[in-house]
């Protein structure tokens, strides 16, 4: 059985997922709505990865006889300015993600909850695959800038992105 304290902080995480699935896919549609398909198509992508890591947490919960407690999921903002801009904003709530899930891990620690820590480890790892993937974006964003050639070539690019 899982602790209250373990089981109100996986919650939490679980709304924070789905707000980073509700924040990508409003991405999304921002960039589809410039015609840059490529990168709207990243960020659905993207999205439906945050509902996985969503769901990978109830899973989990549910496997220890934990209660899951679903909360209202935050709007994400209206606008976002520029191709560039959104990346930047993208890497920034990713780097708060790594934040949060850290201290999940140091609670397991605490704790002594192996099982939490050793699922909370898959996300450690992954996190330092979205911040290098996002932070890439962000280099070649800024290489090319957000007029001209360079950034439709990167555009056709992030439209080959796999679904997970
Ligand atoms: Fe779930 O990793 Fe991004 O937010």
């Amino acid at each position: 059985m899982i602790s209250k304290t373990m089981q109100d902080a996986l919650n939490a995480q679980i709304n924070l997922e789905q707000y980073s699935a509700q924040l990508y896919l409003a991405m999304s549609a921002h960039c589809d709505s410039s015609s840059f398909k490529g990168f709207a198509h990243w960020l659905r992508v993207q999205a439906i990865e945050e509902t996985a890591h969503a769901m990978k947490l109830i899973d989990f919960i549910l496997d220890r006889n934990g209660k899951l407690e679903l909360q209202p999921i935050g709007a994400p903002p209206k606008e976002f300015g520029g191709v560039i801009h959104v990346f930047e904003k993208t890497l920034d709530h990713e780097k708060g993600i790594t934040g949060r899930i850290n201290s999940l891990f140091e609670l397991a620690r605490a704790e002594k909850d192996h099982a939490s820590e050793i699922t909370l480890q898959w996300f450690v790892s992954e996190q330092v695959e979205e911040e290098s993937s996002v932070g890439q974006i962000v280099d070649q964003l800024h290489a090319v800038g957000d007029q001209g050639g360079g950034i439709w070539y990167l555009d056709s690019k992030m439209g080959k992105r796999n679904r997970a």
